[in-house]
Order: structure tokens, then sequence, then C-alpha cells
């Protein structure tokens, strides 16, 4: 079940026709693209059966983080990054509370082996509107970078990209701006979208309001949006889960995107194909109740719904 969609026009019309157009297909006798592509939705054990590992203790320099924020631990030269400085100098409760991040913080090691923690400090109007800084080599260079949603009092939340220099938390790279106060964004993840060997970022803006997928290349000091489309979600306002989304790499095709529609009660997946070009893999699929949770596994997601219910979506090679 594939269809060729233009930026920005994707919609459940849109995916209504598209549902007829395979339907016709099948009739025709085309079947085994009926059934060779889409995605597959199934009950599922709590967590799809993943055994969870129990998270590495935080170290004792990230005990006074950003209430309800994650410390994270980098593979690469970060150890640790979290966020601190709590403010409510920015009264957006996208995330539940108007309580936000001043500051980024990393724990790296010095030449010495010595633990050294080093801060990166916002002007006083703008904060971290966001409980998870991501790290994510996207250079390839062997050194982390890490992902995180800025706000502005006057322009919104931005994607900003932070890394080390000197031994100095610095800017990298920026996204635009969502373009007024109170306008958010939310991080999908990271992967070569467009094939050209380096990695991307995927992002929703304004997912409460008319989410649009937005996938973005890595060009220091920008980070330049080079795909777009529209109706999808991956947050419900007020909530602290930011996780509503998963990025699945087959081998010999792009990577697809998971995430739900506007109203999140249905998936969708996407994968961005050319200029002007985004493929549906499938029809818009319905959920039971409103999606909560959305996870990657190793070729799909798994899903947890606002009645409970637990939820493996397999994409379909
Ligand atoms: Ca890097
Ligand atoms: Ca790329």
């Amino acid at each position: 079940m594939r269809a060729h969609l233009p930026d920005f026009l994707l919609s459940r019309r849109r995916s209504a026709i598209l549902e007829s157009t395979v339907l016709a297909a099948c009739l025709l006798g085309l079947s085994t693209a009926c059934v060779a592509m889409g995605l597959r939705v199934e009950p599922s054990g709590a967590e799809c059966g993943a055994a969870l590992a129990a998270p590495a203790a935080p170290p004792t320099a990230a005990q006074h983080r950003l209430p309800d924020s994650q410390a994270v631990r980098g593979r690469n030269d970060v150890l640790w990054a979290w966020l601190g400085t709590p403010t409510a100098r920015y009264p957006h409760t996208a995330l539940g509370a108007p309580v936000h991040a001043g500051s980024l913080h990393a724990l790296i090691a010095t030449p010495s082996g010595a633990l050294r923690e080093l801060a990166y400090n916002l002007p006083i109007h703008r904060v971290f509107e966001d409980r998870v800084p991501r790290l994510a080599d996207l250079d390839g260079d062997g050194r982390d970078e890490i992902i995180v949603i800025e706000a502005d009092a006057i322009r919104g939340a931005a994607l900003v990209v932070f890394g080390l220099q000197a031994q100095a938390l610095i800017e990298l790279a920026r996204g635009p701006y969502a373009g007024a106060p109170f306008r958010w964004l939310n991080p999908v993840g990271v992967a070569d979208f467009d094939g050209d060997g380096r990695l991307d970022i995927a992002s929703v803006t304004t997912p409460h309001i008319g989410g649009v997928l937005t996938l973005h290349h890595f060009r220091p000091p920008g980070l330049e949006p080079y795909a777009k489309v529209m109706d999808v979600s991956n947050h419900r306002m007020g909530a602290l889960e930011q996780r509503l989304a998963a990025i699945v790499e087959l081998p010999g095709h792009r990577p697809t995107v998971i995430v739900p529609d506007m109203q999140l009660r249905a998936l969708h997946a996407l994968r961005w194909e050319a200029p002007g070009q985004w493929m549906e893999l499938a029809e818009l699929k319905p959920m039971a109740a409103r999606i909560e949770r959305l996870t990657p596994t190793p070729s799909g997601a798994c899903t947890l719904l606002a009645d409970g219910s637990w939820w493996r979506v397999s994409l379909l090679p």
C-alpha cells in the first residue's frame, strides 16, 4: 500500500483516497502490493515484551536537574547530559508544568581522566522547553552532539544542537523558530532520511495545533528544513511523555517515520522519497483509543493507548 504525496498535502481525505486506490489495485489482482506494504497492528503485552533495562544511576552532579527531566548517558565524549536551573520565566505548560530549564549540562572526562561538569546558560529571554537531552553523533566524528528544544519569549521554540569544543559546551546549529511565543516543537529522532550518507533530524512543529513533520539537514550553524508534511502529532498538550513517534529502518529502504495523526487516534507511516514527494506506506491506521506513547522496536514500534492496552506495530517490508 503506497502512494506518493506532495509535501504539506497529507490529510485524512487523501488517506481515504489512497485506501480507495489500494482497494482498486487489490480488486484488479495487484494483490502483492496490498499485502506487501503497510503497517500491521496487533495486541501485545506490556512494553511489547521488551525487557526493560534498569537505567544507570545519574551522577551526583545531576541531582539538582530540572524536575521530571532525565539525565542521559552518552557513549562518546559526553558521559552524561542533563537540563538544570529550573525557572518559571516562560510560563508555558506544554509539558505539564510552567517550569523549564535555564541551562544545559554535560559531564566529561578531561585528558587527565578527571570528571568535569560543563554548563551552558541561556539568556533570560530563553529556556530549554524540554525534559530530555538527546545524544547522537550527527556528523560521524566520534563525538556526541546534544539535541534539545529551546524556547524564546518572542519567537517560540527552536531545535538546537550543542557539542563540545575545547572542553566547553557550545551551540553548533539551530533550526528555525516556531514563530510565536508558546509555539512548541517536539523531536522525532535522527536518521539519514534522504540517503546522502549524513544524519538528519526529524521533528514535529506545533504538534498541538496542526503538526508539521519536518526533516532537517545538520549543516552548522544551521538546521536546514528540507521536507515537511502536515496532519501529524507527536505530543499531547500537557503530557510529560515526549515519545510518540518512531523511525524504522529496513534494509534497502529509506527510513520510515511512524507517527500519529493530529487527533492521536491513528498512525501514519511516512517515507520521504524526493523533493516534494512523501510516500504514505499504509492507509491511516485507526487505533482503539488515544495514543499515549509510541517507542521504536527493530521492525516498527510499540504503542500504549489511553485505555491501557499495548499494541505492537510492524512495518511490513
Ligand atoms: Ca559528532
Ligand atoms: Ca541525510
